[in-house]
């Protein structure tokens, strides 16, 4: 009787073990397949935002990150240009927390975010147009980089446009 409860204690422990292991442990950058960078597309390129009024609030723009390739992509970060716009990428039920800009040297956490095979994700990017008071009307451009396991490497997209006051 006791053997037995041993046994299954053993059981559960090991599956457990095992369980979390494999959770935690996604395959490796370096064993990744190396995917065509012109297997990728993130488009558009640019948006024209167009005329922003500042009290109108937060803008809202969606790129797409197309994974044309047969293996899994890697997202390791994102980051903006600047601490007014912010970033996310979701696909299917799985999405990122919003990034910013990199502030005071410090660089944003690898994040591990997997794009499957032959599919779409959706780049989300917030502006908001009062996040530098006053002294932010005028002409703006802003970009958002978003970093690839190699050799996809660091990819662009932007857009451009115009704060004002009313
Ligand atoms: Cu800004």
């Amino acid at each position: 009787m006791k053997k037995a409860i041993y046994i299954l204690i053993g059981i559960v422990v090991l599956g457990f073990g095992g369980y979390s292991l494999f959770k935690g442990n996604s395959v490796p950058d370096s064993a990744l397949a190396k995917i065509d960078p012109s297997q990728v597309e993130v488009s558009p390129a640019t948006y024209d935002i167009g005329s922003v009024v500042m009290k109108d609030g937060i803008v809202t723009r969606e790129y797409e990150i197309k994974n044309n390739s047969s293996d899994t992509l890697r997202l390791k970060k994102i980051f903006t240009s600047c601490m007014c716009t912010k970033a996310q990428v979701i696909v299917g039920d799985k999405k990122t927390r919003f990034y910013s800009m990199e502030m005071g040297g410090a660089t944003n956490a690898a994040i591990d975010f997997d794009i499957p095979a032959n599919s779409i994700a959706k780049l989300l990017v917030k502006f908001d147009p009062a996040a530098h008071g006053i002294q932010g009307a005028g002409p703006l451009q802003r970009e958002v980089d978003l970093t690839f396991v190699d050799p996809v490497g660091v990819r662009r997209v932007s857009f451009s446009g115009e704060v004002v006051l009313k």
